[in-house]
């Protein structure tokens, strides 16, 4: 087969870069592992940055998210007994949307087959290839047979455990993480959360979040031990830990647990996000603990640089927005890494934390709801800072 932009990952961005390529009039196949059932139904982020809903809404793609998606105009961090809101209109007037990650897929995998677009669901042993020369290419088997997709460009959107990054040779890459000393343990419920805005919680026990998919149906995270499992948070004791650490500000409706995951908290990032023509976007490049909302928001905004970088090549044969388009995705995904870590650091309780980092937490969650100018900074970043879309 031939194509050219190959994309491997059906993800927020393999799908969101074959779609904004696909306004620019230029091909592409992606070539996705899973089925198209599994991919409609992984439950993952739920929270989307206001430049990212106005991209949304200008591509195309918003038509259910405005009906169903839920405008925040803030958030509630509770610590000790009170509830302190961060109004993010009043303070930088900008808001947030609560909407699946999986209905967004949903949405942008029905407007790509609708728009003629190639998806191989349940694609096997992908590999990509010829990295460094004009026509890299993808190999897999699909349907039984072995197959090959010859492209220009290769994107690669595979997520942390994917295999385009591991595909770039030893010595190329940069790796920069960081190791958090707890996981969370989540569960979606038929619950309605606690209040209409997400509430964090940093208390003695712990971290927890509560948020939610709708008004019937909530999201709620527990922070929990690094390698504890599933099997560890049996319903009434995740019930049990989250109505303790919501400190009675609010009642919570115990219901039927629809889904329950543990996820690890980790910082990662590589550099470059590029080798010859293998363009790597979105978790296969960097993760950031979800405690800032970032992960899928930062997707979005590599697949923009890039889908325009690649619109440039063929319309003027110029590459330079292909050769910054690392250094222009690291220096967002930079600050998304400080913030992330910064509100992971500031509403979690860490292990060994000593009594002076204790105290100048609480002195931090303390100074943000009650300074102008920090909880301004809070909301700048929690709601996105600018990208011209
Ligand atoms: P994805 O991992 O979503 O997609 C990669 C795709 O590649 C998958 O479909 C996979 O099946 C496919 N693939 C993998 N290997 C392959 C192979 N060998 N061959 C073919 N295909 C292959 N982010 C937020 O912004 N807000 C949140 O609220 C938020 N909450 C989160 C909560 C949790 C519990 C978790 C785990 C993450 C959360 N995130 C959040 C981050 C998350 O949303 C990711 O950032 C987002 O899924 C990244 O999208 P992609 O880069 O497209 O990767
Ligand atoms: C979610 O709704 O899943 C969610 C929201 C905010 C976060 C993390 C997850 O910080």
């Amino acid at each position: 087969m031939r194509t050219q932009v190959g994309i491997v990952g059906a993800g927020p961005a393999g799908l969101m870069l074959s779609h904004l390529l696909h306004l620019s009039g230029i091909e592409s196949i992606i070539v996705e592992e899973r089925s198209r059932a599994y991919c409609e139904s992984r439950v993952r982020a739920g929270l989307i940055e206001q430049w990212a809903r106005d991209l949304i809404l200008k591509v195309g793609l918003g038509e259910r998210l405005q009906r169903e998606g839920l405008l925040h105009h803030g958030i509630k961090l509770n610590f000790g007994t009170g509830l302190h809101p961060i109004d993010f209109t009043k303070l930088v007037g900008r808001a947030v949307t609560i909407y699946g990650q999986q209905e967004l897929v949903k949405d942008m995998i029905a407007q790509r087959l609708a728009d003629g677009g190639r998806i191989l669901f349940e694609a096997e042993q992908a590999s990509v290839h010829d990295l460094d020369g004009e026509r890299p290419k993808i190999r897999f088997r699909h349907q039984e047979q072995s197959d090959e997709i010859d492209c220009d460009f290769i994107g690669g959107c595979d997520g942390f455990h994917g295999i385009c990054r591991p595909s770039i040779p030893d010595g190329v890459l940069t790796i920069y993480e960081r190791e958090y000393p707890f996981a969370w343990a989540g569960i979606l419920a038929e619950s309605p959360s606690p209040d209409e805005e997400l509430i964090y919680c940093s208390q003695e026990r712990g971290f927890a979040l509560f948020s939610m998919r709708s008004p019937t149906v909530g999201r709620f995270y527990v922070q929990c031990g690094r390698d504890d499992k599933e099997e560890d948070w049996p319903d009434e004791r995740i019930w049990e830990e989250l109505q303790a650490r919501l400190a009675g500000v609010r009642p919570l409706v115990q219901g039927k647990v629809l889904q329950k995951l543990v996820a690890p908290l980790r910082s990662f990032a590589v550099e470059p996000m590029q080798f010859g023509r293998l363009f790597l976007a979105g978790d296969s490049a960097h993760i950031v603990p979800p405690t800032g909302a970032k992960g899928m928001n930062l997707a979005m905004a590599d697949v923009l640089v890039l889908s325009r970088a690649i619109a440039e090549f063929y319309k003027t044969r110029r590459s330079e927005q292909l050769v910054t388009y690392s250094q222009t995705c690291l220096r967002r995904m930079w600050k998304a890494q400080r913030f992330s870590w910064w509100m992971t650091q500031m509403l979690h309780r860490f292990p060994d934390e000593s009594a002076f980092d204790r105290k100048r937490r609480e002195a931090e969650l303390d100074y943000v709801t009650s300074s102008q100018a920090a909880s301004m900074t809070l909301a700048e970043n929690y709601t996105g800072l600018p990208m011209d879309i």
